[in-house]
C-alpha cells in the first residue's frame, strides 16, 4: 500500500510525465513540418522516452496497491517561431519535470516510504542527464550561431544526438 498523499503526487507526476510526451511530439511535429528531419527524430525519440517514463510510474503505483488516475494532460503554451525556441522548451520543460520529481523524493522522504524512495533515483538520475542534455545542445547551437547553414548545422547535431 502507499499513502493517499504519496499516491497523489505519484498521479501528479504521470500527468506531467504524459504531458512532456505530449510536448516533444508538438516539437517534433514542428520540426518535421519546418525541414528540421533530425531535430525532428530526436524530438520524436524524446516523446517516447517520456510516455515509457509515465507507463513505469503507472505500473509502479499499481504494484503498491495504489488507486491511478489518468487526468487529461496539462500541457503549457510552447510558441515556436526557429529552431532555438525548440531548444530553449526542452531546456524548460525539463527544468519542470525535475521540479516535480524533487517535489514527490521530499514527500516519499516525509513520509518514511524508502521503497518508494529507491523507486525515484532512477527519475532524479534520469533529470540530471536529461537537463544536462538539453543544456548542451543549447550551447553547442550556440557555438554553431545563427548565420549561414546554422539550419543544416544544429538539425545535424540533433540527428546524432538521436542516434545516440
Ligand atoms: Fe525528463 O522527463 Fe521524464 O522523467
Amino acid at each position: 500500500m502507499i499513502v493517499e498523499s504519496l499516491e497523489k503526487l505519484f498521479n501528479q507526476q504521470i500527468t506531467v510525465e504524459n504531458a512532456a510526451s505530449t510536448d516533444y511530439l508538438k516539437l517534433a511535429v514542428w520540426c518535421a513540418s519546418n525541414g528540421f528531419d533530425g531535430a525532428s527524430k530526436f524530438f520524436f525519440k524524446q516523446s517516447d522516452e517520456e510516455r515509457g517514463h509515465m507507463l513505469k510510474l503507472v505500473h509502479y503505483l499499481l504494484e503498491r496497491e495504489g488507486k491511478v488516475v489518468i487526468e487529461p494532460s496539462k500541457n503549457q503554451e510552447q510558441k515556436i517561431e526557429g529552431i532555438f525556441d525548440v531548444l530553449q522548451a526542452f531546456y524548460h520543460n525539463e527544468l519542470n519535470v525535475t521540479k516535480s520529481v524533487n517535489a514527490l523524493v521530499s514527500a516519499a522522504t516525509a513520509a518514511g516510504d524508502y521503497g518508494a524512495l529507491q523507486f525515484l533515483q532512477w527519475y532524479v538520475q534520469e533529470q540530471h542527464e536529461e537537463e544536462t542534455q538539453a543544456r548542451s545542445l543549447i550551447e553547442k547551437a550556440n557555438l554553431i550561431g545563427r548565420e549561414g547553414p546554422y539550419k543544416y548545422l544544429i538539425d545535424q547535431m540533433l540527428a546524432d544526438a538521436a542516434a545516440e
